[in-house]
């Protein structure tokens, strides 16, 4: 059926032949409750209406219906066969699934995973890679090429998992001189690739291998070594399947050529070299006449690299002679360790393994809700490189754990007897200051397993090593040698006890780095510039955060499947999140403080009434409590836990017939409690799409905080301009450079005179975040912070976007500033301007990326004048604010 509405009863009718038995109706939908999905009650309609009506020109059809493809499962011919199986059966299955295993009312169709329709000589190949190592991009370039370049046919399906970069991707590839039409995934390869070689430790990637299969490897290893290193089912599907082996140290190639790590060219010239798709020659002089399309315009060096890159892979590929026998014991590792809870070894470990598909429905939570702090489990180990910590260089400023994107680099004070049965490799040393006691110890720790090997921290340590000044108090170091040690240690760090926060002097940012971050090891890009300030708002606020995420990359990071980084403390307590839509984020979380703020009220209505059953003195303090400090909030909870634990006698001994009130309050007390409201998204949300309900938010001046993580696009959808946007920068939809200034979305705000606004950015002035996060937060009204966000679609290197952060403030371009209308209220002029500006010219700062950069070359007059009405935007801007903050308010009692 292609056109559903209208149902056109007579021509489905007639289309019918005349030979029908049986019809199954498949429908890519669902409609609980109803006696079928729609087309199959169509079907059934129509059948039964022309029987009626004795125009059907044959018998009475068996119909079955069934549901199909939902959740993008695969449907493939094997499923096909299942469903025209059961048609066969004399009593078919109706209402069916197929594609999934319904065990709880058991309507799925069984079938054989290992029927196949392939034709033998389509050519299919699997390629996994790394989010953003350039596989993907390469495997789309190979079907151009191939697609172009022959008369094959070609195809490719991609497949990625939400998390942004640093995740596996798997590229299926299909070539051959037949029509490819099958709309599925491949299932048995002839060529499978594997590029990072973490991925083997953990997947059966051969088991879809048919005999004769190539297999290609990225790994440092010789072809003389690799054997050993291989797992005991890897070892026995090449020998058993009598494939052929192909080894490359890609990452060495890259690194001779002056390639970095972009391993992409080198990957595709070993498929086209040993796939025999073409002869080799010939492969190879195609690669190359793809590289200068590609990169011609970027300069013939880069042209130059990349044909180095091609030549030395040919160089450097070589085929591995498979032994007779199995040698190796190694199996491959779980995809989380045997101490994860049950429901992440059951559930969570077989989607993070890419065996989600095979879940049983059984297995899956009746309600939809999914355990948090599940990112701890993954161990993704994708960094080459981690940072080492030197003690004696470090001058404990935890600069680099407020910096880190992925919370992987961690910092503890302890005491000594806090310490038992320290593993030897486990770093620490005396606290230098004395805030909680004299002989406190210091350590710092990174989660090697869990670090994306940003470098980030390392960029921003400001401490350097006087003996060797290229180094700092932390280093890079190649990840592997020291995995295992820094595993044990990572695991003895989380014992020690966390610190107290009522003794954090939360103000300073080498004490506020002492609090747990309550998100966590998140799939944003390695190095992203959003998380430091998502991951310092859990830190700050804790378990009282509820936080309302517009759609965008915080969401996706912030709450995809299998895992969240969403955490809980060791009293099993985080911060509550939740996702609406894209448009209507701040509507969302607005609502959540209505609610919080109707139940506290509720609550604090019960408690005068029950006054004499809890008693007045209790009632007095939580009703008036100072909740301003941890110290406050840490008693207020003590007094609810005293309340709910009188509440629960009174219960069971009676309730003076105030039975309703006290089951009231005990579903309602824990908002006597302070929450803290937290709104989060994107420029686009902030900006663009859901500016008309930040502004009735805004201007609502309800307690909220919202928090605008500005990368200037639309970041998630892959780089979209935006009215952040800054003029002269490229964007999509803005090729040409975006020709008007951004929006001055704060000054917007500022002019309701009752709201906190603040623009930060933590790469330039980090005690200046933290201060307007608490002061933010500290508010009673509506707060609105910008943070300048650096972002892989900036086009800079992401090690340094910390740099690229103080640049734009010292330019003048991103003013830090805080408006504060609490300080009017005292007479004093609210808007402060933290940062000094105009040090340097805007080009400086904006020829460090890119998004700006590349104008420069495509349309170099249009961004030269782009490049100066930007500068005379930026100093017209800054004097506005210079003025503003300026301003002596008159005195009005004079
Ligand atoms: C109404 C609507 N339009 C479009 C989308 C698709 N979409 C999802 S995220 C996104 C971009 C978000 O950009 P931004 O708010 O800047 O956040 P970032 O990804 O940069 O953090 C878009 C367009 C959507 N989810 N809803
Ligand atoms: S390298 Fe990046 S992810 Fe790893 S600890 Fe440093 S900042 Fe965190
Ligand atoms: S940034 Fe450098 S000096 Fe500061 S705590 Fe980290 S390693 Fe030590
Ligand atoms: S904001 Fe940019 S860097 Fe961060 S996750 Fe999104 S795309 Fe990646």
């Amino acid at each position: 059926v292609r056109l559903y509405r209208p149902f056109s009863l007579d021509q489905f009718i007639n289309t019918l032949p005349e030979s029908v038995k049986s019809i199954a109706v498949l429908d890519r939908t669902k409609e609980p409750g109803a006696l079928g999905e729609p087309l199959y009650v169509d079907v059934v309609n129509a059948i039964s209406e022309k029987f009626s009506q004795n125009e059907l020109k044959f018998s009475y059809p068996k119909i079955t219906g069934g549901r199909y493809g939902l959740s993008s499962k695969e449907f493939t011919p094997a499923m096909v066969k299942s469903v025209f199986d059961n048609l066969d059966n004399e009593k078919p299955k109706n209402r069916f699934t197929v594609g999934i295993n319904e065990d709880v009312t058991n309507s799925s169709l069984d079938f054989d995973p290992s029927f196949s329709v392939e034709a033998d000589e389509t050519f299919r190949g699997k390629f996994y890679g790394l989010g953003a190592d350039g596989t993907v991009g390469a495997n789309k370039n190979s079907i151009k090429i191939i697609g172009e370049g022959t008369d094959h046919n070609a195809q490719g399906y991609f497949v990625y998992d939400s998390k942004k970069s640093g995740s596996m991707t798997i590229s299926h590839l299909r070539f051959g001189p037949k029509p490819i039409r099958s709309t599925y995934l491949i299932n048995t390869a002839n060529f499978i690739a594997c590029h990072q070689n973490v991925f083997l430790e953990k997947i059966d990637m051969l088991n879809e291998a048919i005999e004769g299969a190539t297999f290609l490897l990225n790994t440092k290893l010789s072809k003389d070594e690799v054997w050993n290193s291989l797992p005991e089912p890897v070892q026995k599907d090449l020998i058993d399947k009598k494939m052929k082996f192909y080894v490359i140290d890609a990452y060495k190639v890259a690194g001779e050529t002056g390639m970095g790590v972009r391993i992409n060219t080198i990957m595709q010239t070993c498929f086209f070299a040993i796939s025999n798709i073409f002869p080799k020659e010939e492969a190879i002089s195609m690669i190359k006449d793809s590289i200068k399309k590609t990169y011609g315009v970027k300069g013939d060096k880069i042209v130059q690299m990349n044909f180095d890159a091609v030549d030395k892979t040919v160089e450097n590929l070589y085929e591995v002679a498979i032994p007779g026998k199995v040698t190796s014991t190694l199996q491959l590792q779980p995809a989380v360790s045997g101490n994860a809870p049950e429901f992440v070894m059951d559930v969570t470990a077989k989607i993070i393994a890419g065996k989600g598909d095979d879940l049983p429905v059984s297995k899956f939570p009746v309600d939809g809700t999914f355990p948090l702090s599940t990112t701890k489990w993954e161990k993704r180990n994708i960094a080459l490189e981690v940072p080492v910590w030197d003690v004696d260089v470090c001058i404990q400023c935890n600069k680099c754990v407020i910096a880190c994107p992925h919370a992987t680099i961690r910092a503890k004070v302890f005491e000594e007897k806090d310490l038992n049965g320290v593993p030897e490799t486990f770093k620490y040393t005396k606290f230098k200051a004395k805030d909680y006691g004299t002989d406190m110890l210091y350590s710092l720790q990174v989660a090697v397993e869990d670090c994306t090997g940003c470098a980030l921290c390392v960029d921003v340590c400001p401490a350097k090593n006087k003996k060797e000044t290229r180094l700092k108090a932390i280093n890079m170091r190649e990840q592997l040698p020291i995995r295992e040690q820094e595993r044990e240690n990572w695991d003895y760090f989380l014992q020690i006890p966390e610190i107290d926060r009522r003794k954090v002097n939360i103000a300073k940012v080498k004490d506020s780095q002492f609090l747990e971050p309550l998100f966590e090891f998140s799939g944003a890009c390695a190095g992203c510039g959003e998380t430091p300030y998502v991951k310092l708002v859990s830190q700050l606020f804790g378990d009282r955060t509820i936080i309302a995420n517009a759609t965008g990359c915080s969401s996706i990071y912030g709450g995809n499947l299998p895992t969240t980084p969403w955490a809980t403390d060791k009293n099993g307590r985080g911060p509550a999140w939740s996702n609406s839509l894209f448009e209507d984020n701040a509507e969302f979380g607005f609502g959540f403080r209505l609610a919080i703020d109707k139940h506290n009220a509720q609550a604090k209505d019960i408690l005068k009434r029950i006054s004499s059953e809890i008693g007045d003195d209790l009632v007095n303090e939580i009703i008036n409590a100072d909740q301003k400090d941890e110290g406050g909030i840490y008693e207020q909870r003590e007094r609810v836990e005293s309340l709910k634990q009188k509440l629960n006698k009174l219960e069971k001994t009676g309730t003076n017939g105030k039975t309703g009130d006290v089951k009231h309050l005990l579903s309602i007390a824990d908002y006597l409690v302070k929450k803290s409201v937290w709104i989060m998204g994107g420029d686009g949300w902030a900006y663009d799409i859901g500016y008309g309900g930040l502004d009735h938010v805004l201007a609502s001046g309800k307690n909220v905080n919202i928090l605008v993580l500005d990368t200037e696009v639309y970041s998630n959808t892959g780089g979209q301009m935006s009215k952040a946007t800054p003029r002269a920068a490229v964007a999509k939809f803005a090729a040409s450079g975006k020709p008007g200034k951004k929006k001055d979305l704060g000054m917007m705000a500022v002019t309701y005179g009752n709201v906190y606004v603040a623009k930060i950015a933590m790469g330039s002035n980090d005690t200046h975040t933290l201060k307007a996060i608490l002061e933010a937060e500290a508010f009673d009204g509506p707060s609105l912070i910008i943070a300048y966000s650096h972002c892989i679609a900036h086009g800079i290197n992401m090690a340094k976007g910390m740099q690229n952060q103080k640049a734009a403030v010292d330019t003048g371009y991103w003013p830090l500033y805080r408006y504060n209308p609490e300080l009017a209220d005292e007479g004093k002029n609210p808007f402060k301007l933290d940062s000094k500006g105009l040090k340097m010219p805007f080009k400086d700062y904006a020829y460090m990326e890119t998004r700006y950069k590349m104008l420069t070359k495509s349309h170099p007059q249009l961004a030269e004048k782009l490049m100066k009405e930007a500068q005379e935007d930026v100093v017209s801007t800054w004097k506005e604010y210079e003025r503003l903050a300026s301003y002596q308010p008159e005195n009005n009692e004079e």
